[in-house]
């Protein structure tokens, strides 16, 4: 299939850094009804609901847009877009944010640690806390996401500042509802310069439930230049598929059955997916697809209850997405082992560091063939499907 960009809002020239494209595919409508596969395989990311194939980089949009719905549909929840009304000021060192919908306000504030200089400076936006070293030429914006949307069991469903404006019986899930959040920080810094960063430039993390929150901040916000999802594990940088295969193989390794339960991570709407995942639309090295052309650095660890199996697999067929584009290394992926969770390495820091060089400080570094997995992670055992170049 062939569908044209009719709109470009913001020309980019792709050379070593790329800022975040902002292009408006014209595409046909979105479905609202989706495949129901049974197979344990990774749905091809380049072929359509309809069966029509994804021939052109427009197309892989188009696709993006059908994906994100299912994702939505299946585990996530609706996210919705902007509000009537976002509001924001700057005070100290506080980026302060209202959002008025439907008669209802949330306020809510994130706090911001710049480099000197009057900027306007890349960001990266830390879920809770940054767990990784962020240099001190990037700002740093400390979220507090909890308040947004409680996880804290399944008593916290519906909770926070999320459900407050939304209902608290929106089919948002906690993923959902802080990327929500994420978008309404990136209205913010736009329209505030008085906040010194540069909304091209903005970058999101977090670990563990919070490099969740960041993966799927990063596939459902555009306007991220560069995700770093850290130790997210399942439900983050895995595929539910491969994990329920480990899972059968005997391994200590989180699935989507479990996750249902211990959180209110996903929608209620994943209820009905958690013990078939195998008939799910679509899968999560999708959700780098999402990402995808802007930068993804994905990292790991070798725990057993993350899948390192799992997320390898999946990270490098999200990785093929990327290929396809011609782009392989605006993604790279890192597992390395030796370490607590959440305890950055040393052995990840040059990775890291490439990634925010080139993403947001605007330099020429390279960030070439980033795949450093465990063994035993061959991702043609999970793909029945070939890589296209797209035109
Ligand atoms: C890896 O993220 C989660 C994991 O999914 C949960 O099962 C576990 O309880 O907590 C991990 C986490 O957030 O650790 C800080």
């Amino acid at each position: 299939m062939k569908y044209s960009i009719v709109l470009p809002l913001l020309a980019t020239t792709v050379l070593a850094a790329p800022v975040v494209e902002q292009r408006q595919a014209s595409c046909p409508s979105i479905p609202s009804n989706f495949p129901n596969p049974n197979t344990a395989k990774l749905p091809n990311p380049f072929k359509f609901f309809d069966g029509s194939m994804v021939e052109t980089k427009e197309d892989m949009e188009c696709r993006n847009r059908e994906v994100s719905a299912a994702v939505q549909a299946q585990e996530l929840g609706e996210f919705p877009g902007k509000p009537s009304s976002v509001t924001a000021s700057w005070s100290g060192d506080r980026l302060s944010i209202n959002a008025r919908e439907n008669g209802k306000s949330i306020s809510f504030s994130v706090q911001v640690r710049k480099p000197g200089g009057s900027g306007p400076h890349p960001a990266i936006i830390a879920y809770g806390f940054p767990s990784l070293p962020i240099p001190n030429n990037v700002a740093t914006i400390t979220f507090n996401n909890d308040e947004i949307a409680q996880q804290s069991g399944q008593g916290s469903r519906g909770r926070g500042k999320f459900f407050d404006l939304y209902g608290s019986g929106h089919s948002a899930g906690a993923l959902t509802a802080w990327a929500w959040a994420v978008d309404r920080i990136m209205d913010a810094i736009e329209s505030t310069p008085a906040a010194g960063i540069n909304p091209a430039r903005v970058g999101v993390t977090g670990c563990s439930r919070n490099g969740k929150g960041a993966f799927v901040a990063a596939a459902l916000v555009d306007r991220i230049a560069l995700g770093l999802p850290q130790e997210s594990g399942s439900g983050g940088a895995a595929c539910w598929r491969v994990s329920d295969s480990e899972k059968n193989k005997g391994k200590n390794i989180q699935t989507a059955s479990q996750i249902v339960g211990e959180n209110v991570w996903f929608s209620t709407r994943f209820n009905a997916f958690s013990r078939s995942t195998n008939t799910l639309a679509t899968d999560h090295h999708q959700l780098a697809g999402m990402v995808a052309p802007r930068g993804l650095l994905v990292i790991e660890n070798v725990i057993d209850w993350l899948g390192p199996v799992s997320t390898s697999v999946c990270m490098k067929a999200g990785r093929l997405i990327y290929k396809a584009l011609g782009v392989p290394d605006n993604m790279g992926l890192t597992g390395a082992n030796g370490h607590n969770h959440c305890q950055f390495p040393g052995n990840q820091q040059s990775e890291l560091t490439a990634f925010i060089n080139r993403f947001l400080l605007n330099m020429t570094t390279s960030t070439a063939n980033i795949e450093k997995t465990p063994g035993g992670t061959d991702v043609g055992q999970y793909i029945d499907w070939t890589t296209p170049t797209l035109t």
